[in-house]
């Protein structure tokens, strides 16, 4: 039987690492394959959405760099929700440098990452060095890795023999756990889909986003966790009643797919 048509609980029980079976715990207990990218400026904004929104959602993700005072307590009051609300930080870092580089990057720096974020993710542009760097920091601290496979913007790269590395590289590496594209990509083992350019309408924006639904993402392409940002608390919206939409969308997304 296919992984998508398995239960997350199932999959979770099964799973040979640590951070992914902790997210499947996580997401059937909250019944949740939502996660918020909180694209916010500010410490204190990001506090506030991840507290009102932290109980609809398995995965907080997070873009440190654009936080202008950022500071070590941002990381141990995000800790302190993620603990209090049930759900994992992914850092989308998206490095894409030597192995050497970005051992550095992930480690060390203002951000120190790999201290905090269970999940980070990478392009493998440089090679497989790039996995095997990352991974020095962040096995040992018992972190997962995304490959970014696919991307969601118009007229993205990512295609053809450059996707199907991703997942050659994936399926060989065990720090990785999975892909940041719009679909499940392999039954070698199961490594997790996460999909960013999701709305409940298919659109765009003016920067080449492209948005399509749950249902096309996880009903249809097997995709495992909907990423959504502005749709969440873009302007005029408000967060706690879009979250529960969007947590509900995805969710009953998931029931149609695993009754097919
Ligand atoms: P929004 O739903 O507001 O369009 O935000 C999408 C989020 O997902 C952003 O944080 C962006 O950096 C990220 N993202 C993406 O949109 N497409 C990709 O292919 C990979 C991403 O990480």
């Amino acid at each position: 039987v296919s992984f998508s048509q398995q239960t997350y609980a199932s999959r979770g029980e099964k799973h040979a690492h640590p951070v992914i079976k902790q997210l499947f715990a996580t997401m059937e207990r909250k019944k949740s394959n939502l996660s918020l990218a909180a694209d916010v400026g500010t410490k204190a904004e990001l506090l506030e959405i991840a507290n009102k929104v932290g109980p609809y959602i398995c995965v907080l993700k997070t873009h440190v760099d654009i936080i202008s005072d950022f500071d070590r307590d941002l990381v141990d009051q995000l800790q302190a929700l993620a603990a209090k609300h049930d759900f994992l930080i992914f850092e989308d870092r998206k490095f894409a440098d030597i192995g050497n580089t970005v051992k550095l990057q992930y480690g060390g720096g203002i951000y120190r990452i790999a201290d905090w974020a269970h999940i980070t993710n990478c392009h493998v542009i440089p090679g497989e060095g790039i996995i095997h760097g990352l991974a020095e920091v962040g096995m040992p601290k018992g972190r997962g890795l995304l490959l970014l496979a696919e991307m969601s913007s118009k007229g993205m790269l990512a295609t053809g023999t450059y996707t199907d590395k991703n997942v050659e590289m994936a399926v060989n590496n065990d720090f990785v756990v999975g892909f940041i594209g719009s679909r499940r990509f392999t039954e070698e083992r199961d490594l997790i889909t996460m999909t960013p350019g999701v709305g409940l309408h298919a659109s765009d924006d003016a920067l080449g986003q492209q948005y399509r639904t749950p249902e096309q993402i996880i009903t249809e392409n097997g995709s495992d966790i909907i990423i959504v940002g502005r749709g969440i608390y873009g302007p005029g919206k408000d967060p706690v009643a879009e979250a529960q939409r969007y947590r509900e969308a995805g969710w009953n997304a998931y029931l149609n797919r695993i009754n097919l």
